[in-house]
């Protein structure tokens, strides 16, 4: 069967990077077309250079293995489109209130623990260069097809040169760059076949507020217009409903791996000269720390790889239809992901009730029907070696 094609939106960050790593490493079963950059756990263009760098080790992965026994990498050059560098109405989020500024996040000063700075030279200082000149610097894009337009154009472009409904948009940071797509051309839009949004916390407390979850956060106004691709009144615009997928924190949170996993599938490999496992081993080593005073356990969540893992194995997923909203105005749940848990008669499509239904939360025939990972077929605390050989392939 041909590799099921899709676009990552992403913002890297040191789990994006397990992520995409994860796609490409699967290159019979994903086909990444396009990674589109955006804001997220760091400024639009630092999000940029750190895919820029992962690429690099990715394609020096790629000519170590041709030296060794390890299986190839087979991934084509994806195209790299840098998109929007704030959410689609306010800069709401992440400099509403003073931050201490003296603390960096789990992601380190830029975005993968300071890996930069420690191995200068791989990404060319002019690197923005691939993105806006017309005559770009041979040889800084060996490992990837840079794009000139602004990521959701060259989502549009995508899905209107591909076959309708031929595309899964993944998407691993705030979905800003596919509102604006959408706003910008919904039929062209409306050609994706699925969307998989790694984010919001359905059952579970928030990671970025006690309400919200991080990407959700991250522009609660563009999730809430994805989310209602899925729901019957898209369909009353002509366009169908579109699935969409929420891999949420009630999963992600439980996927982890250890420190101890991590060192026994990274060390070997580095030692037989692995940048991959090199470029792994350092940025998430460095987490582990920081992890642990946060939150008392030393185990990395595996928010972003786990939405490719659902895509590798649909076999193993569960999912649960819900109507699932964002609080796109709360003052303290802004970018919550709120469900009815009333425990209330849900009527059927066309029936009408006897009571007055606040928000149509009871109407068979309103409101999202995002479908939230429930289950992944294991125990989720087994997932770490599991990630790393697929990653790995050993
Ligand atoms: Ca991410």
């Amino acid at each position: 069967m041909a590799p099921q094609k899709i676009i990552i939106d992403t913002d890297p960050g040191i789990d994006d990077v397990l992520a995409i790593s994860l796609a490409l490493s699967n290159a019979e079963a994903l086909e990444v077309l396009l990674l589109a950059t955006t804001q997220g756990n760091i400024d639009v263009n630092a999000c940029t250079k750190n895919l820029v760098l992962l690429m690099n080790v990715l394609q020096q992965e790629k000519e170590a293995r041709e030296r060794s026994n390890l299986p190839k990498l087979t991934f084509q050059k994806p195209i790299i489109a840098i998109g929007a560098d704030k959410p689609i109405i306010k800069t709401h989020g992440h400099g509403e209130f003073e931050e201490d500024d003296e603390l960096e996040g789990y992601h380190g000063v830029d975005g993968l623990n300071g890996f930069h700075s420690r191995n200068p030279g791989l990404v060319a200082d002019d690197f923005l260069l691939d993105f806006t000149s017309e005559d770009r610097p041979e040889g800084n894009t060996k490992a990837y097809i840079p794009s000139r337009l602004p990521a959701h154009d060259e989502i549009l472009r995508q899905l209107r040169d591909n076959e309708p409904k031929s595309i899964i948009i993944v998407a691993l940071g705030p979905c800003t760059n596919l509102a604006l797509a959408l706003a910008k051309d919904p039929e062209t839009f409306n050609r994706v076949s699925k969307i998989i949004i790694m984010g919001g916390a359905v059952r579970h407390a928030g990671n970025m507020t006690p309400a919200a979850e991080f990407n959700i956060y991250g522009d609660p106004d563009a999730a809430e217009r994805i989310f209602n691709l899925s729901s019957p009144s898209n369909d009353r615009k002509g366009y169908g409903r579109v699935p969409v997928g929420l891999v949420p924190l009630d999963q992600t949170n439980y996927h982890t791996f250890s420190l101890e996993t991590l060192k026994e599938f990274t060390d070997p490999l580095i030692a037989s000269g692995s940048p991959l496992a090199r470029l792994l081993n350092d940025v998430f080593s460095r987490s582990f720390d920081k992890i642990a005073s946060h939150s008392g356990k030393a185990l990395a969540q595996c928010h972003d790889p786990l939405t490719i893992y659902a895509l590798l194995h649909p076999e193993l997923m569960s999912w649960e239809s819900l109507d699932v909203r964002v609080e796109t105005n709360g003052i303290w749940t802004r970018g919550q992901t709120l469900i009815d848990t009333r425990n209330l008669p849900r009527w059927k499509p066309g029936e009408k009730g006897k009571v007055r239904d606040n928000g149509n939360w009871l109407h068979g025939d309103t409101g999202n029907q995002v479908d939230v990972l429930v289950g992944t077929g294991d125990e989720p605390s087994a997932f770490g070696p599991k990630l790393f050989k697929e990653i790995f392939r050993p």
